[in-house]
């Protein structure tokens, strides 16, 4: 695929637009650009930098392209922010606008109020970076590069052809001479695709580790308090659990804004729960929406002057949230008092009351219009260099944030919508809200986004839910959420109260340990299937994943499974089934006459086990360091050895045929 330059068009406030039909540098009375475009292995980048007589305002700037359709397979959408649903359409899909009955609740959560959605089938949009799926392996990818200038938008309409890429430059006040826009496009395998953006975007890399951890959200949501925290925190403790950090979430403050003032759920100060948290283990981790203030909050009231306005001087309504008494506004963080305010908040978060990890919540609201001659993106980019000056070198968990401001600025970044306590939530979805709590929405996002972990931060893909009690989904619905997650994510976290489990529930959850990742993985996508194969430890594995609402039906590759769902062996050239809203994984076996054939235990099946060997008349297995669980253990040998005993123990012969097939069981 290659793309024809149309022309491009720029728009200055009260001023006829200029276009121009060659990437050539040109002007007129009021403004020049110089455009410069380099080639770079299989990327160009294309610079344009804009030099004005008088100072100006800009309105719009974009750049228009033809391609050709006949290759294209799909369409990569990157939503608004965290939570705004991300995933590769098909040419006969479309995006949807937001109901207007939701509107005055949920505008600014989205790109609503400043994208004019067409909704038409085959149009889509994507914000910061795109690329094209197509019938060769490559794709062709398009990403802004000057995403702390201004908000790169990519418009493609499948059907005729053309797309425009866009600069969100209203409001940028021009007065020097300065980086307009810079695009970085090319036909790459999908791996190189991204590193080449991601070395041009030019961010510092998280230090962070792929970990495990707890969040009382979505179990308790704003019913905490001291005694639920740590009796949870010591649950997991007792469980033998790994894991690194224990989050407190919403819930713990007086009022939205007011985060110094604690609710009397918290009879004995935030310090002392912290300082239990860290005495079992933990890293401690406390919620906050910095930018936000709800109505009735004392910062409100107190502070009028500190809150966003619209243009005639009216408060701006950010939202609504029945758990916070009804309306929230915004915090001008340019304002010196609500900066001085909000370096004191994290300092008592951080010094006084020792936490040592911030969730940072609902940061769109820093940047919901342009102001001070900025844009968008621009005052994103300062709220996120603001927030890391506050936090020093603590760590953040970005939240509710366009992903590429918060690149480089985060250590950890929700990549996707809220999690649902049912496979979706209807009505919001009948409503088009594409930043609704939803499992589908949740699952796509965390496969679609998975190529920007370990750039400028580590993926988190919402929690898992394993319990029983307190939710609508299917075990099969759960096992789905909870193998994406450790897939593709690195921050896998759960709200569950682990002393309620079963031995079941705990046997899952201890499936997760060792924390592995996935290499080479290869991501193929219908609509709302996935197949996916990839290797842990150089075995090999497929998994499907079935998003839609009926059964799919897929044929394996020639070659032995291992069902690691089910527990069975399966035969490769047969159909296979993965019923709606589930995901399987199957471990390939292999030709290898000693192998492990399977194993009930680790969530890849057999990835727990580093090697196995024959001494003298003996099978070793060496475990995985960080394994919690004891597996069992299938293990393929040839019918003539005569061998019962691993690693010291009896196994026993369940199942001859070519080979014969050992049950172990790990004490
Ligand atoms: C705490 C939560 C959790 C969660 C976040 C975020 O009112 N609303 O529409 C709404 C949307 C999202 C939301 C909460 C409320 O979730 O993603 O993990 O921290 O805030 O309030």
């Amino acid at each position: 695929m290659q793309l024809k330059f149309i022309q491009g068009c720029v728009r200055v406030k009260d001023r006829k637009e200029m276009t121009f039909k060659s990437l050539e540098s040109i002007s007129n009375d009021y403004c020049s650009l110089q455009i410069a475009t380099a080639q770079k292995g299989n990327f160009s980048q294309v610079d344009m930098e804009i030099s004005v007589p008088h100072p100006l305002e800009l309105s719009s700037f974009y750049l228009e392209y033809a391609f050709d359709t006949s290759q294209v397979k799909g369409v990569f959408a990157n939503g608004f922010q965290s939570w705004t649903d991300s995933r590769v359409f098909t040419p006969d899909e479309k995006i949807s606008k937001l109901h207007p009955i939701i509107r005055p609740m949920c505008q600014y959560y989205s790109d609503d109020r400043f994208y004019a959605y067409s909704g038409k089938k085959g149009q889509f949009h994507s914000w910061g970076y795109t690329y094209f799926k197509l019938t060769q392996p490559e794709i062709f990818f398009i990403g802004g590069v000057n995403e702390d200038d201004a908000y790169t938008y990519v418009e493609v309409d499948v059907n005729r052809g053309m797309l425009r890429i866009y600069k969100d430059v209203e409001g940028w006040c021009i007065e020097e001479k300065q980086l307009l826009a810079s695009f970085h496009m090319g036909l790459e395998r999908e791996l190189k695709a991204f590193h080449h953006y991601f070395a041009a975007l030019d961010r510092d890399y998280p230090t962070v580790e792929q970990a495990a951890g707890w969040t009382s959200w979505y179990h308790y949501y704003t019913n905490i308090s001291e005694e639920i925290i740590l009796k949870n925190a010591r649950a997991v403790k007792d469980a033998g659990l790994p894991l690194t950090y224990f989050q407190i979430d919403d819930g713990f403050q007086e009022k939205t804004g007011d985060w110094l003032k604690v609710n009397n759920k918290f009879p004995n100060g935030m310090a002392k729960v912290a300082d239990e948290i860290k005495a079992l283990g933990f890293v401690p981790g406390l919620w906050l929406a910095p930018f936000l203030v709800s109505k009735k909050s004392e910062i409100a009231q107190k502070h009028p002057d500190w809150l966003l306005k619209d243009g005639a001087g009216k408060v701006i309504k950010m939202g609504y949230n029945p758990m916070w008494d009804g309306w929230f506004y915004a915090l001008d963080f340019y304002h010196s008092e609500v900066r001085v305010y909000l370096k004191e908040v994290f300092n008592t978060v951080i010094n006084d009351w020792h936490f040592d990890l911030v969730k940072l919540d609902f940061l769109f609201g820093a940047a919901p219009m342009p102001r001070n001659g900025k844009t968008r993106g621009k005052i994103m980019a300062e709220a996120m260099m603001f927030l890391r000056e506050c936090v020093g070198d603590k760590l953040i968990l970005g939240c509710g944030v366009p992903l590429i401001s918060a690149f480089g600025r985060v250590d950890y970044c929700r990549i996707g919508p809220d999690i649902h306590l049912k496979w979706d939530f209807a009505i919001l979805k009948w409503l088009n809200n594409r930043e609704r709590p939803s499992n589908f929405n949740a699952i796509g996002n965390t496969i679609n986004r998975r190529q920007l972990s370990h750039q400028g931060f580590l993926n988190d893909p919402d929690v898992f839910i394993l319990r029983k009690e307190h939710n609508k989904l299917t075990k099969g619905e759960k096992y789905a959420l909870l193998l994406a997650n450790v897939m593709f994510g690195d921050l896998i976290f759960t709200s569950d109260d682990v002393a309620m489990y079963d031995g079941e529930m705990m046997a899952h959850f201890k499936s997760i340990f060792p924390l592995q990742k996935p290499q080479n993985m290869k991501v193929e996508t219908g609509q709302s299937f996935y197949r996916i194969s990839f290797q842990v430890k150089e075995r090999q594995y497929i998994a499907f994943f079935n998003l839609s609402d009926s059964l799919k039906r897929v044929k394996l590759p020639a070659g032995l499974y291992f069902d690691g769902t089910g527990g069975v062996l399966v035969e490769g050239n047969t159909m296979w089934e993965v019923p709606a809203h589930e995901a399987s994984i199957l471990y390939h076996v292999g030709l290898n006459p000693f192998a492990i054939a399977g194993t009930v235990g680790h969530i890849f099946p057999a990835a727990e086990i580093d090697n196995i060997y024959l001494v003298d008349e003996e099978l070793r297995l060496d475990f995985s360091e960080g394994l919690v669980c004891k597996p069992t253990v299938y293990i393929k040998i040839p019918n003539e050895y005569d061998i019962n005993i691993v690693n010291g123990s009896r196994a026993e012969v369940i199942q001859k045929r070519d080979f014969k097939i050992l049950k172990w069981v790990k004490r």
